[in-house]
């Protein structure tokens, strides 16, 4: 890894504050969700995180890519083992994207959030989250996969509608900005694990959802299917409402195209 210019330092995990996790930082892999499945598999304890310098093959949802040069980005997965019930899981990707969006806050960045948990600089997207359900020996597990573009330039965004917080003008220390969402990921999701309902982490990322209330959208179901309307609100469920032409509808995965704002 010696081609990589000086101002892409690497991280520094000996800086890193947060308890409660196990951090690996591994120069490359082809996917940190695949290799914190695997570790999950084999019983590793909630708290393990790996973040490679370089993934080589990112995963999106619904076999998407997701690609970031070498030391542009933050890439990592973290384990978690949840305890609360599982009717309560679809939350957790919601809550995911709400940590990364308010330690981007913190920093002063205008993070919003489009349903269910892309992170959003104006329209552009510049942070993506797979969390993803595995069933291991000793009860399931959650991997939550955070991608953020940190110093990615125009002409190594992979598509028209991404950015970066250089983009966007924050020049941000990748192991600070790391340290910072740990925290916030660790914040919520102990409240979250410790509260008997999910109205508090409702009513926070309804705050920092730009999709309601009352958004156009276009939604691409995972049928293929397309519903057209107005995003009017979450669900108890975490699930979005869009009031289409037959009513309202509650959904539970799709991609949001916010309509008015130019899309993504
Ligand atoms: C996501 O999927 O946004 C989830 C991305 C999760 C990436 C993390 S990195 C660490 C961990 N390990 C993994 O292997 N994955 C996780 P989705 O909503 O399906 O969006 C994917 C789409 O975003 C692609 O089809 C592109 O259009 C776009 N995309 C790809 N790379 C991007 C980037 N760097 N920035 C912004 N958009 C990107």
């Amino acid at each position: 890894m010696t081609d990589q210019p000086a101002e892409r330092p690497r991280l520094e995990p000996t800086r890193l504050t947060t308890r409660g996790y196990h951090v690996h930082v591994i120069d490359q892999t082809a996917s940190t969700n695949h290799l914190v499945t695997e570790e999950a598999i084999k019983g590793a304890p909630e708290g393990l995180v790996v973040v490679a310098e370089h993934q080589t093959s990112g995963r999106g949802r619904l076999d998407r890519s997701w690609e970031t040069p070498a030391r542009a980005a933050l890439t990592f997965s973290v384990l978690l083992r949840p305890t609360v019930a599982a009717n309560r899981w679809p939350w957790l990707p919601l809550l995911a994207g709400l940590a990364v969006a308010r330690a981007l806050r913190a920093t002063g960045v205008d993070a919003d959030l489009k349903w269910p948990n892309d992170v959003l600089i104006g329209d552009g997207k510049v942070a993506g989250l797979l969390v993803e359900r595995v069933e291991t020996p000793v009860g399931p597990a959650a991997v939550v996969g955070i991608g953020l573009n940190v110093s990615t330039r125009t002409d190594e965004l992979p598509v028209p509608g991404a950015t970066s917080l250089l983009l966007a003008g924050v020049e941000a220390d990748r192991t600070a900005l790391l340290d910072r969402i740990l925290w916030t990921l660790r914040e919520e999701y102990d409240a979250w694990q410790a509260a008997p309902g999910d109205h508090a982490l409702r009513a926070a990322y309804l705050e920092r959802c730009a999709t309601v209330p009352n958004h156009q959208v276009r939604v691409g179901l995972p049928d293929g299917s397309v519903i057209e309307g107005v995003a009017t609100d979450i669900a108890e469920d975490g699930g979005l409402v869009v009031e289409g032409p037959a009513g309202p509808v509650t959904l539970h995965a799709g991609d949001v195209v916010h309509v008015r704002t130019g899309g993504i």
